[in-house]
């Protein structure tokens, strides 16, 4: 099962409590307040896993949680801090705060992280509460509690080029035929449910990246067909392609069409650099003149054919210039780091004063002033 939108809940440790604890000696009783730190709480990240294609495992475990920190103990004993939670998404996966919608940060390659949770600080024992005047503290502080909030994931697949059109369009078959994959193919609309990837490759290292998303309807962004909830699969291809076979009824309506729904769904989108492919070029007889198409801003058109592999060489280089084109256009999609928006700090947590009423907090060998 392909799931690219997932809510989850995360909550990361709440910091251990200082000790309140005071040394004592054989020959010096009274050897002053030695309570030590909590630990840290665990923070939960999320974190790019190259192995991982689809969110699904998100659907099965919806509440990621952090471990507490120790608590402090006595002889400046620091409490050991929870280890850190890591969800693992694949690459493209945006994280949001489910509540605002503020974007989080995004996880773009295998093995970046982003902070999702905060783990409370530990509280600080009574030894640090030490003055000249006040020798025998028994002050101490409770960890900073972790963050709680629900996140939504919403993975966008990384692909240069994205294939859009009608359904029977030939997208999956023309992925097929440009790359290893070998998604379904027939002649009934809707044979893809789920987007696909693959890698074309030119030689000498040289690769895109293709996806072949479900076909797209008239009134689809009204909801219509599997409507255009996969359009976010192309959001981040660098070019669009799209599809028009030249056996279609009305091929420049077939197109116009096209791109209208792509407007409905986004602006970006719509600016985004795209080609058009007249697909099926075989269907037409080697004599017969392509159709020709207005498609204002088009950077090419080349009439294609997946069948008979006419057209299908100069499809690869021209889409690979397009694509180096962009690549040295867009040097942000390269970016090593995408700035995770920084949580905000917790305000600090007042420290208790009372230790008679601390939760667990771990009281060892304490005297009478
Ligand atoms: N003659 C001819 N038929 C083609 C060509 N490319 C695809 N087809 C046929 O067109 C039909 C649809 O092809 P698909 O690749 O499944 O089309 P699609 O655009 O992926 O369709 P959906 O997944 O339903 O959106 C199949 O029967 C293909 O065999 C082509 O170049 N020439
Ligand atoms: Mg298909």
């Amino acid at each position: 099962m392909f799931i690219d939108r997932a809510v989850v809940r995360v909550t990361a440790g709440t910091g251990g409590s200082g000790a309140s604890s005071f040394a004592r000696f054989k020959y010096k009783p009274k050897g002053g307040p030695d309570g030590g730190d909590g630990g840290r709480g665990g923070s939960v990240f999320v974190e790019g896993d190259a192995n991982l294609a689809t969110l699904l495992d998100y659907r099965y475990r919806t509440h990621w949680k952090a471990e507490r920190g120790e608590h402090g103990r006595g002889k400046t004993q620091t409490g050991a801090s929870a280890n850190d939670v890591v969800m693992p998404v694949p690459p493209g996966t945006e994280i949001r705060d489910a509540g605002t919608g503020d974007l989080i940060g995004e996880v773009l390659k295998p093995g970046q992280r982003i902070l999702v949770a905060r783990g409370g600080r530990g509280g600080r024992g009574n030894a640090h509460f030490a003055t000249a005047t006040h020798q025998a503290p028994r002050e101490w502080e409770p960890g900073d509690e972790g963050q709680e909030r629900q996140v939504e994931l919403v993975l966008k697949l990384l692909a240069d080029v994205g294939l859009v059109g009608e359904p029977n369009a030939g997208k999956s078959t023309l992925l097929s035929v440009l790359s290893a994959a070998r998604p379904k193919i027939a002649d009934y609309p809707f044979t893809t449910l789920e987007p696909n990837l693959g890698v074309m490759g030119l030689g000498q290292g040289r690769s895109i990246v293709v996806a072949d998303i479900p076909g797209i309807i008239e009134g689809a962004h009204e909801g219509k067909g599997l409507g255009l909830k996969f359009l976010q699969h192309v959001e981040r291809t660098r070019v669009l392609a799209f599809l028009v076979p030249v056996d279609a009824e009305n091929p420049q309506a077939m197109f116009d069409q096209l791109r209208t729904e792509i407007r409905e769904y986004s602006a970006a989108l719509y600016q985004k650099p795209y080609v058009l492919l007249l697909s099926k070029r075989d269907l037409l007889p080697d004599d017969a003149a392509v159709p020709r198409l207005s498609a204002p801003g088009a950077r090419w058109t080349l009439a294609v054919s997946a069948a008979s592999g006419a057209g299908i060489d100069e499809l690869r280089e021209q889409l690979w210039q397009l694509v180096q084109e962009e690549r040295q256009a867009n040097r942000d999609l390269e970016a090593d780091e995408v700035p995770a928006r920084r949580l905000p700090d917790e305000d600090r947590i007042e420290w208790g004063d009372d230790p008679g009423t601390g939760p667990e907090v771990h009281v060892e060998e304490l005297l009478d002033e």
